[in-house]
């Protein structure tokens, strides 16, 4: 029997080498090689074209490639039945709290508008309030939002999150629902987003949410493109309702050179690398969830079809 592996980094020699140790037993086939598709019994993928995994009649488990499993459900011929295991992993998390804690700061410190003063060779002090001051919000309150909530709480920030269910983290303001979305954007003048995409969350970054937030309010998406309405932010960057937004993942990943974020003075680009998946602790996880079926015991970290995370 084999695993199948998809992904679109430049990693596979490195996950080879990871996976190989950790399961020499299991062969491993790379896309788009798959062989007789009736050996392909686990499939450790990122983005597989739609309708693939219906055609392997062994599989016993599908292990997303990411702690997204949006890529997985987008498939229409998704095979039922099959678990879908998804990544929580320790690296994976801290790489998204950097990310968090440096663009926060980023903004809260006033930095794009001191890159445009260094730019114009402007010599101005802007005021700052302290973090104390200044009210940050977490759209999902999960895996990744509850570490970044927590570290961004330890350098002083006022902190409140938006979940499905309600939460109870000390320090942590906590809204949740659609009753307490309002809430939760009045008083949040930056706005993190870490949702999973589902039909419930995707476009929820568009007019109503940015005209809810305080006027110059600062937009972080890590989370994914699907969940920005781009017309919506580009018009709220035009009237200053929002001041910047800091954008991670687009709807089409790479960002197209011609699109409008790339030139725009208040959009800053990174190229989906706010967290990435580490083979070295990933594999463990890979690994382990092998055994476990093997073993016949329950999987770790497998999603719920019904709510899409
Ligand atoms: P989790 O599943 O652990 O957490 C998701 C959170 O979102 C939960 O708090 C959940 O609420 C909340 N949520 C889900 N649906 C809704 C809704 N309809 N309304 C309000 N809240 C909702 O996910 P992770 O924290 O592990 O990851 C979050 C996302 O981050 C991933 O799905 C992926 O898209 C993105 N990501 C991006 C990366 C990047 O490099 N840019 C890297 C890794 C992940 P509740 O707790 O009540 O269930
Ligand atoms: C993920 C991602 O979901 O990298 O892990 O986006």
């Amino acid at each position: 029997m084999a695993l199948l592996f998809k992904s679109e980094s430049d990693r596979v020699e490195w996950w080879k080498q990871e996976l190989g140790r950790r399961l020499p037993d299991l062969e491993l086939r790379f896309w788009p090689a798959v062989g007789d598709a009736r050996d392909i019994e686990f499939a450790l993928v990122w983005n597989l074209p739609p309708g693939v995994l219906k055609t392997f009649p062994n599989l016993r488990a599908v292990f997303s490639l990411g702690a997204g499993v949006d890529h997985l459900f987008a498939d229409p011929e998704l095979p039922k039945g099959v678990p879908i295991c998804r990544v929580i992993d320790s690296n994976l998390t801290q790489r998204m709290t950097e990310y968090v804690v440096l663009h926060v700061l980023r903004h809260h410190r006033r930095q794009p508008e001191y890159d445009a003063l260094q730019r114009a060779g402007e010599w101005r002090e802007l005021y700052t309030p302290t973090a104390a001051e200044r009210a940050v919000g977490i759209m999902g309150l999960g895996e990744l939002g509850a570490d970044a909530a927590r570290k961004l709480m330890s350098v002083g920030f006022k902190v409140a999150s938006w979940s499905r269910t309600p939460k109870s983290i000390e320090g942590i303001e906590s809204f949740h629902g659609a009753r307490g979305l309002e809430p939760f954007l009045k008083r949040s003048e930056i706005l993190v987003c870490l949702l999973p995409l589902t039909p419930e969350t995707k476009g929820i970054l568009g007019r109503r949410l940015f005209e809810a937030l305080p006027r110059g309010a600062a937009v972080i998406n890590a989370a994914r493109g699907g969940h920005l309405v781009e017309q919506d932010l580009l018009a709220a960057l035009e009237t200053g309702q929002i001041a910047h937004a800091t954008l991670d993942v687009f709807h089409e990943e790479p960002l197209p050179p011609a699109h409008p974020f790339w030139r725009h003075p208040r959009v800053t680009i990174t190229p989906h690398v706010a967290s990435i998946t580490d083979p070295r602790t990933v594999a463990d996880l890979v690994a382990e969830n092998v055994r476990r079926h093997r073993a016949g015991a329950a999987l770790l970290h497998v999603v719920d079809p019904e709510v899409g995370y």
